[in-house]
């Protein structure tokens, strides 16, 4: 099977919303050398857009949407080891998690994997995290970063409330943002410190940063 063929299998059974079709062509793209952020973009992402359109025309509802994203889960999974670096040493500690009302978590997963990938420390605190859970977290790991996933324009306003509540607590870390409708004209107004718009940008990202912070 040549690699745009898997790509193609691979977003079809998100679409078909067919677990074991998402976790048999993971299996095959790993086993064929595929780069995972090509599944993840080209493959299962591709899917999930085309299923958010059905959603968006009122042809699929959240049922579907969230069998769908059981599949995207399944493949992810399989692909997590495969993010990988050489160096294993660590490279910092971050905290990542969803905001405070929004229980969005596979695109903070992707990050988590990636990030992991790369060799950071990753405490993934969940989905719909309160700031101060963020912050008490932040303060007991020592995390270098701390990242917020927000979905939807109803829980963006959270992560202004993050950074609010790690200033309030004298909480010095270094904040990244990211997630649909987030943007980087976005992460600057509320004082943040990053914004990616994809996995694949995160680990650049927060590399830039903590070379920044380390000038
Ligand atoms: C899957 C999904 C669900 C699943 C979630 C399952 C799960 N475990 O996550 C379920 C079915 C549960 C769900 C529920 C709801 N959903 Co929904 N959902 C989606 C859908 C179709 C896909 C999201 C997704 O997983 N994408 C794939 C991942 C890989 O992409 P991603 O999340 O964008 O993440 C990437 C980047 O954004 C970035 N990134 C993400 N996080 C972060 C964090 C940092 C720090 C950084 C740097 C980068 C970064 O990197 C990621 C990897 O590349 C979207 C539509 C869409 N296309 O976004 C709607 C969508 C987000 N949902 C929506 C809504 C409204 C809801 C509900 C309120 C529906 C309802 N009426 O109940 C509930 C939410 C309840 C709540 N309180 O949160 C709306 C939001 C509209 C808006 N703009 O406000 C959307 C846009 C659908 C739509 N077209 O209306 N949903």
């Amino acid at each position: 099977m040549d690699e745009q063929t898997v790509l193609d299998c691979i977003s079809k059974s998100i679409i078909d919303m067919n677990i074991q079709d998402a976790k048999k062509y993971a299996r095959i793209a790993m086993d064929e050398g595929i780069d995972p952020n090509d599944v993840i973009d080209k493959g299962l992402a591709k899917g999930m857009d085309h299923i958010n359109v059905q959603f968006d025309e009122g042809k699929l509802f959240l049922p579907q949407i969230l069998m769908a994203s059981k599949a995207m889960e399944a493949a992810i999974d399989i692909i997590e080891p495969y993010f990988k670096d050489d160096d294993v040493s660590i490279k910092g500690i971050i905290v990542m998690g969803s905001v405070k009302g929004d229980i969005h978590s596979i695109g903070k997963n992707v990050c988590c994997a990636m990030l992991r990938g790369a060799g950071f420390k990753v405490i993934d605190v969940g989905a719909d995290v309160d700031p101060e859970v963020f912050s008490k977290i932040a303060s007991k790991e020592k995390a270098d970063i701390v990242g917020g996933s927000a979905l939807m324009t109803v829980s963006l306003p959270q992560q202004k409330e993050m950074v609010r509540v790690f200033k309030e607590n004298h909480l010095s870390v270094l904040t990244v943002f990211g997630g649909a409708p987030c943007t980087e004209e976005w992460v600057d107004s509320i004082g943040g410190d990053g914004y990616s718009s994809s996995g694949k940008e995160i680990v650049s990202l927060v590399r830039r940063l903590l070379e920044e912070r380390d000038r």
